[in-house]
């Protein structure tokens, strides 16, 4: 299986990160990707190639310019106009209720104006080369779907930063571009026909589901903890189910805490059933390995073989299939784990 990977993600380096009300050392750095990447390249079954430059046309067909406009400057703007800082977080969020009965208004002058417009929670922090990482995780993205246009019926593309929290406007959640969104739209609207977005991250992709939320040729579905208990509260309920013509084009499977293999595969037959039913030509996978059972944030309790077990049961839709690295924060076991993974994917084919 080829995997595309570029060392563009260690650009965004945070040294900090401010979680659970604390600031402490990040739980998403470069030491991710390169656990998984040294994993991989110990491996005969992958072959590593570099992405190629796809320019900004394929982010701006999903998220607004302005969004891209702001990453490209922000923080070198911050540097200039307020405090010469490592990483860069906003000190206000825009809540659209702040300005209730007042109307609307446009994008902030200030930079910590536009920080709070374009940015939703405090973990995600800028550092100097953030927007060329996530244009690189782009570019990976994109390159690695390329692979299966071509053809082949497996890519993976090391994404990083990850992307799935990303949406039209915000961007937070470790994630700046929504790297699945994009590719997704890309094979969907060059070939005319529909494609899913399976989403086995522990937390719920609502970027993606937001961006495809009113749209019939992309479906979205995910497994993840209950947002009754888990990042990112808001959305992810299993009575999100799409809206318009993209009317039971979403899928939500919520889990419990602690959720083991058995029971989670129990949850992804039913995710596959639907895919079978809705009929893409091809298959995305949002891979979060963060339901793993040392995960330090998350609560499921998957195991390293169960993930094979998951990839082989995604591989029975015999689909053409990218898979794209979400997140996953155990990084003793992330190499292992996307490994396993991916050999569960390739030897069921
Ligand atoms: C990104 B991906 C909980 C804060 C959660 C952000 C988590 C982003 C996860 N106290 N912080 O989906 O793995
Ligand atoms: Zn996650």
């Amino acid at each position: 299986m080829k995997v595309v990977y570029t060392p563009a993600h260690l650009l965004h380096n945070p040294e900090v990160e401010i979680e659970s009300s604390t600031a402490h050392s990040p739980f998403e750095h470069t030491g991710r990707a390169e656990k998984i990447r040294e994993t991989l390249a110990a491996d005969d079954a992958f072959d590593f190639v570099s992405p190629t430059e796809w320019g900004t046309e394929p982010i701006t067909k999903i998220h607004n310019p302005g969004l891209l406009k702001f990453l490209s400057t922000a923080w070198a703007d911050y540097q200039r106009d307020v405090k010469e800082v490592r990483e860069v977080v906003p000190d206000m969020f825009f809540k659209s209720n702040l300005r209730e009965h007042m109307g609307e208004r446009v994008e902030p002058e200030s930079v910590n104006g536009k920080l709070g417009w374009w940015c939703f929670e405090t973990t995600t922090p800028l550092t100097m080369g953030t927007y060329e990482a996530a244009r690189g995780a782009v570019d990976v993205a994109m390159s690695a779907t390329q692979i299966v246009l071509d053809g082949e019926r497996f890519s993976y593309g090391l994404c990083r930063p990850p992307g799935h929290h990303a949406t039209t406007d915000l961007y937070g959640g470790y994630c700046f571009f929504n790297n699945a969104a994009i590719v997704a739209h890309h094979v969907a609207s060059t070939t005319g026909t529909k494609v899913t977005v399976l989403d086995v991250d522990y937390h719920h992709g609502n970027g993606t589901q937001q961006i495809f939320y009113e749209r019939d040729d992309v479906q979205f579905v995910s497994l993840h903890g209950d947002p009754a208990r888990a990042y990112p509260y808001f959305t992810g309920y299993a009575d999100e189910t799409g809206s318009s013509k993209g009317l039971g084009s979403t899928l939500n499977l919520p889990l419990a805490a602690r959720t083991d293999d058995d029971t989670y595969l129990k949850s992804l037959e039913r995710a596959c059933e639907s895919i079978k039913k809705f009929g893409p030509s091809m298959l995305i996978v949002s891979l979060g390995l963060d339901t793993f059972i040392t995960d330090p944030i998350s609560d499921l309790s998957l195991t390293t073989p169960g993930y094979d077990r998951c990839g082989s049961l995604v591989a029975q839709l015999k689909l053409p299939t990218v898979v794209l690295q979400e997140g996953g924060y155990d990084v003793n076991a992330l190499g292992i784990n996307v490994q396993s993974w991916l050999h569960g994917l390739a030897r069921a084919s």
